[in-house]
């Protein structure tokens, strides 16, 4: 690798796409989350991170972030002297956030080397992009960004607040006397303490004389939540002035220890590799967190198919049960073969010689060949009914066991149709149970050799076998020992067994039924296989991969080896 590709750069490039790329469509409990945090992960990366990388000597960047009301736009224009972002008693009133920086340093702010993602607006309040505006009192190196409030009750801020944050060098958390306290904006801080950005605390408007107390008091709360030692400038309470502005002096404080930073390359230096290294740092474990709920996703969508798998596996059982146990040989097909063979003479001549029975099917087929056809419908349709059961069976059932995933349901609304056959479902088992007619009547054509009937009693014989067969082939027990005691539809399956054992011997007779059954059941199989995969065209159609998971762990792993290979410095780009 070279250039761009190789070192930290080029690694975190790379988690980027595999963040970008990973999806979690799964209704699982993690997945929202997730979601959310790879979206804000590769935000990062984009926002700040890489273009960060690549240029560490760039301008540093203060955000001005805390609830709603707090000052933050207030103390921006103090800093500036100019109202150049609006404060307002109206909550909240920042929604676009401003930037404001040396002139010197505003082609790198507008160029959107940072946050490229959010729009460059030309005037304050011209849309929710970032305006950047350049301003001569402020120092060469640092800028400051007005955001809007982090714990708003408005949506679009929250997340906009967050993006700056995950832009920032450095944070100026800005608070008051009031609110200091409040829950959220310490969440944000403990993110903020856990990723080792740099942070600052503004604690403003703290009115006359409690400044005894809550100073002291907030000094503890951040030592108590491993804040302790960050920078903290107190602001009283006080008019402002006739543009809306805090006094000069109260700020002077700020003003300096910012003019400090930009003063100090070392400084600003060490600042901007804090925030970064720990940005990184805090990619490892995020990524861990995505790469488990990714393969969670995996998981679930093998387990969903695995459920599909055995439902179409049982149906195939099923059909294979119902051929032996002579669901098939009743109703039409038996009332056509016995029309065909003649019942009462059949059952009386149970002890008659085969011969007779040969002679008696032979002829009823040559003399009529009208009722061979008439069998084969029956069957035919008897069999589609049959299978169109089987593959309705199985689709209830894997629609069941996916209602009773915590992922299934989602998908299955989204598919209403899944818990149906799938569409054409008789057209297909027709062609199925034709295909296998053919077939069997084949085997029997190529069982004589061509030689022992064809020329004799020509198609109508191969026909005659071929229904002997195809009826052994639905025989309640394949083969029934003489003596039996024998119910109708198994007499005369005798019928059949005996005639095609007299022509081609017992052994040929099984083998032959054998493999009409096995071809059967293949062929079903093969349209219950059609029916499963809507199921899994369904998960494939997800987009989950199995390799999602691993890929996001090589990622950060490699995101690792490059930092501690190549720690982040002060000059140049890392990579
Ligand atoms: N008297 C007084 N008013 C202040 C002070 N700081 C801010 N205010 C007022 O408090 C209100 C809120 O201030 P903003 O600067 O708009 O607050 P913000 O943090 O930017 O609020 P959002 O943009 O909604 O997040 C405004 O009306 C300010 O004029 C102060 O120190 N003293
Ligand atoms: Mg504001």
């Amino acid at each position: 690798m070279t250039g761009a590709d190789a070192g930290l750069g080029g690694a975190l490039t790379r988690l980027r796409d595999a963040l970008t790329e990973v999806r979690y469509p799964l209704v699982l409990p993690g997945a929202a989350a997730a979601t959310s945090l790879a979206k804000a992960t590769a935000g990062q990366l984009d926002d700040y991170l890489i273009p960060r990388l690549a240029r560490l000597d760039a301008p540093l960047l203060a955000v001005a972030g805390g609830s709603t009301g707090a000052g933050k736009s207030t103390l921006v224009n103090s800093l500036v002297r100019a109202p150049v972002s609006v404060a307002g008693a109206r909550r909240p009133t920042t929604r676009a956030p401003v930037l404001v920086c040396h002139p010197s340093d505003a082609a790198w702010f507008s160029e959107a080397n940072l946050l490229p993602r959010l729009g460059r607006t030309g005037s304050a309040g011209g849309g929710i992009g970032l305006l950047v505006m350049p301003v001569a009192v402020l120092s060469p190196g640092v800028a400051l960004l007005d955001s809007p409030d982090i714990d708003s009750v408005e949506e679009d801020n929250r997340a906009l607040a967050e993006q700056l944050l995950a832009a920032a060098d450095l944070w100026l958390f800005v608070t008051t006397a009031v609110r200091y306290a409040d829950a959220v904006p310490w969440e944000l801080l403990h993110a903020a303490r856990d990723r080792g950005t740099a942070v600052s605390i503004i604690l403003n408007r703290v009115p006359p004389g409690a400044d005894a107390e809550v100073t002291p008091h907030l000094t503890e709360m951040l030592a108590e939540h491993g804040l302790g030692g960050v920078p903290m400038f107190v602001l009283d309470e006080q008019r402002l002035d006739q543009h809306g502005l805090l006094s000069e002096q109260a700020v002077a404080p700020l003003r300096e220890w910012l003019d400090e930073l930009a003063r100090s390359a070392a400084a600003r230096a060490a600042v901007v590799r804090q925030t970064v290294d720990g940005a990184v740092a805090a990619l490892t474990p995020a990524t861990a967190r995505l790469a488990a709920e990714a393969d969670a996703q995996a998981e679930a969508v093998a387990a969903l198919g695995a459920s599909v798998d055995n439902a179409y596996r049982e149906a195939a059982n099923a059909v294979d049960q119902g051929i032996r146990d002579g669901t098939m040989f009743r109703g039409e097909v038996l009332a056509r073969w016995q029309e065909l063979v003649g019942t009462g003479e059949f059952m009386r001549g149970l002890q008659a010689k085969v011969g007779r029975w040969r002679d008696q099917l032979v002829s009823a087929v040559t003399g009529r060949p009208r009722p061979t056809d008439q069998l084969i419908t029956a069957i035919e349709s008897q069999l589609v009914v049959f299978v169109h059961g089987a593959a309705a069976d199985a689709a209830e059932h894997a629609a069941a066991a996916w209602r009773a995933h915590p992922a299934g349901g989602g998908l299955l609304a989204a598919h209403p149709g899944l818990a149906r056959v799938g569409p054409d479902i008789d057209a297909r088992a027709d062609r199925v149970v034709r295909d296998w007619q053919r077939g069997v009547l084949d085997l029997v054509r190529d069982e004589s050799g061509g030689k022992l009937f064809a020329a004799k009693f020509s198609a109508y014989a191969v026909n005659a076998l071929g229904l002997c067969l195809m009826i052994l082939v639905f025989a309640a027990t394949a083969f029934i020992p003489t003596g039996a005691e024998i119910a109708v539809g198994a007499g005369a399956t005798v019928a059949a067994q005996k005639v095609l054992e007299a022509i081609f011997g017992d052994d040929a007779v099984r083998r032959l039924a054998e493999r009409a059954r096995q071809d059967f059941l293949a062929k079903v199989d093969g349209l219950l296989q059609q029916e499963a995969a809507r199921f899994h065209a369904v998960l494939d159609g997800t987009g989950v991969s199995t390799q999602d998971g691993d890929r996001l762990r090589a990622a950060a792993a490699a995101v690792d080896t490059a930092r501690r290979a190549d720690p982040i410095s002060q000059d140049g780009a890392a990579g």
